[in-house]
């Protein structure tokens, strides 16, 4: 691998993630696994991926699909053995790929044998690795905060007659972090990973671990109840800093916080590597919708960001963490609707246009990009009609309250999860145009989306056109060009409400060969130009003044370069660098 020796080899890494339950199931029970993911090392070797990030693998009742672990250390039966994943991990290094866990500390599942002590009764003495709280004096729970999947955050323990914390589902325990104890014991457990020789962690809502003191009340939300206010609590960077010191130092890791809630300064306090806490983190101001028109559910009724909304939001991240931290980049995740779909157009017209506009859009920014399994194939939205279809558990109780409690249309929140819901992203991953989308033999967990004849892998990896091949090509640029993963960002174009255009740049190395006399230039720069509409846009000036100082073409979503006009959904890259005639 041609980071393997650095210590921050994740600058220049490309990472894709792996929805277990969705990618490929060897055994024809319909449910994805590990040696489906190991069967698949190749594809992704092919790809040109530097780290798989997976989400959980571990034992869980499954109550929101992994994110409730019930035993840290052991693997879920649906996915395989530890064997099958030792295997997994061997295959994978031995083919310069790197594994990244996912980790699910804020809370434990219900079933975990921590949680089963500590409910079983006031005095036992793992009570305090959960957050129990007594009833008000109506008996109502300790403060109005709802849970993230609905309803209230507090669930009442009728064994030993107090509340417990649960930010998520009621079988997810908010673990109590303030306990010493609870900090050993998951220390503990990832160095235990680590020794066994995994790459890093993604580490889930890691900015929720701090809980405030007194637990004050939000702002307000439907349904009398109010957001929880434990996003960045007041020991947040002090539990990271003892988890970098106590664990993550000592191996040659990547690690990413899932962020929610979280703002630039407070990113940069995370991971400004002189403060010793993680590598990068996810925001998710991007993808939170648009408060533009005005909402009342949420994510369920936001718009998605315009061109310039979106353009807004990712610069002030660009120039926020400059030369401070390291942003990551992500326009997919197991969590979100499919990018295509939300920011592009997955018409058959401009399905691939669009998805190689948004991949180079995304891609050539600085941090670490992440690919969501099927991203790269330009895998769309699932559009499900009926509640039937969907499993997730989020989209299944918001469907409850906002039908039921809310008096919505069945029809308008159809909508919100034809757009939002997570199932979007969890159909199955699409192979190949044989039943199921040739994910499995059996009946899959979760109806795989109608349209994989046209849309699988099978059919993109020997297509030089395909959004497939686009990929594999930022991949390897981004390992071949330094100003991919260094250079500097700075907006262009400000005003340009079709397109989204900056530059990078990095000053030419010194102390190499010296430059040939007349040709060279003092730096290297790309100059990235992205139609957002399907409307031709007029050629920025930047692109004419670029070509005619002698800019190469270095990629593009058509075969050659725009006359006067970018053309729907263009997407182009020049490149004006060492070498080219000033
Ligand atoms: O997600 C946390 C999170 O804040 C959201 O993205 C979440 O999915 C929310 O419901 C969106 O509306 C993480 C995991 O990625 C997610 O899959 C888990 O359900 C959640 O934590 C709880 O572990
Ligand atoms: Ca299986």
């Amino acid at each position: 691998m041609n980071t393997q020796n650095k210590a921050v080899w994740w600058k220049d890494a490309v990472v894709y993630q792996i929805y277990p339950r969705s990618f490929c199931d060897s055994n024809g029970d319909g449910i994805g696994d590990l040696n489906g993911i190991t069967s698949k090392l190749d594809y992704l070797k092919k790809l040109g991926v530097d780290v798989l990030w997976l989400s959980p693998v571990y034992q869980s009742p499954g109550d929101d699909n992994g994110y409730d672990i019930s035993d840290y250390r052991a693997i879920n039966p649906e996915f395989g053995t530890m064997e099958d994943f030792d295997r997994m991990l061997a295959e994978a290094h031995a083919r310069g790929i790197r594994i990244v866990m996912d980790l699910v500390v804020n809370h434990t599942s219900d079933e975990h044998a921590w949680f089963m002590e500590s409910r079983s009764s006031r005095n036992n003495p793992k009570r305090d690795y959960y957050i129990w709280r007594d009833a008000d004096s109506k008996g109502n729970p300790p403060n109005r905060w709802a849970s993230a999947f609905g309803g209230s955050a507090w669930e009442w323990d009728e064994t030993s007659g107090q509340y417990y914390l649960h930010l998520f589902s009621r079988k997810q325990p908010d673990l109590n972090w303030d306990n010493p104890s609870v900090r050993d014991e998951v220390f503990d457990m990832m160095n235990w990973w680590c020794k066994k020789g995994i790459d890093g962690f993604r580490m889930d809502v890691i900015s929720m671990i701090s809980k405030p003191d007194g637990l004050p009340d939000g702002p307000e939300m439907p349904g009398g109840f109010t957001a929880s206010t434990s996003c960045n609590g007041p020991r947040l960077h002090l539990y990271l800093n003892q988890m970098n010191e106590r664990v993550l130092s000592m191996y040659p890791l990547m690690t990413v916080g899932e962020c929610p809630g979280i703002g630039v300064e407070e990113a940069v306090l995370i991971t400004d590597p002189s403060r010793r806490e993680l590598n990068m983190v996810f925001q998710f101001e991007h993808v939170n919708g648009s408060a533009r028109n005005g909402s009342k559910y949420d994510k369920w009724d936001r718009p998605a960001l315009s061109m310039p909304e979106l353009r807004e939001t990712f610069s002030k991240w660009q120039y926020g963490l400059e030369g401070r931290g390291w942003n990551s980049l992500y326009l997919d995740n197991h969590d979100q609707p499919r990018c295509v779909s939300r920011f592009g157009n997955d018409t058959p017209e401009y399905r691939v246009l669009s998805a190689k506009m948004l991949a180079t859009c995304l891609h050539f920014m600085k941090g670490t990009p992440y690919i969501y399994q099927g991203e790269e194939l330009g895998m769309t939205n699932a559009y499900m009609t009926d509640i039937t279809q969907y499993r997730d558990i989020e989209s299944l109780q918001t469907y409850e309250f906002l039908t039921k409690q809310e008096k919505l249309p069945k029809e308008t929140v159809i909508g919100y999860l034809q757009a939002v819901s997570r199932d979007n992203a969890r159909t199955p991953m699409q192979w190949d145009s044989s039943a199921n989308a040739g994910f499995t033999s059996g009946t899959p967990w979760i109806g795989v989306n109608p349209n994989f004849a046209e849309i699988n892998a099978q059919a993109q990896t020997g297509d030089e056109t395909s959004v497939f091949t686009y990929y594999k090509e930022l991949i390897r640029l981004r390992h071949t060009l330094p100003v991919m993963a260094e250079g500097r960002y700075e907006l262009i174009q400000q005003d340009n409400d079709q397109v989204y255009a900056y530059t990078r740049t990095i000053a030419a190395k010194k102390n190499q060969e010296p430059e040939k006399e007349g040709s060279g230039r003092e730096e290297d720069q790309l100059l990235v130009f992205c139609n957002f509409s399907k409307d031709p846009a007029g050629l920025p000036k930047e692109a004419c003044d670029a070509l005619e100082r002698g800019a190469s073409r270095l990629i593009g979503n058509y075969r050659d370069l725009p006359k006067g006009q970018l053309r729907p959904y263009e997407a182009l890259v020049l490149h004006l660098g060492k070498g080219t005639m000033e």
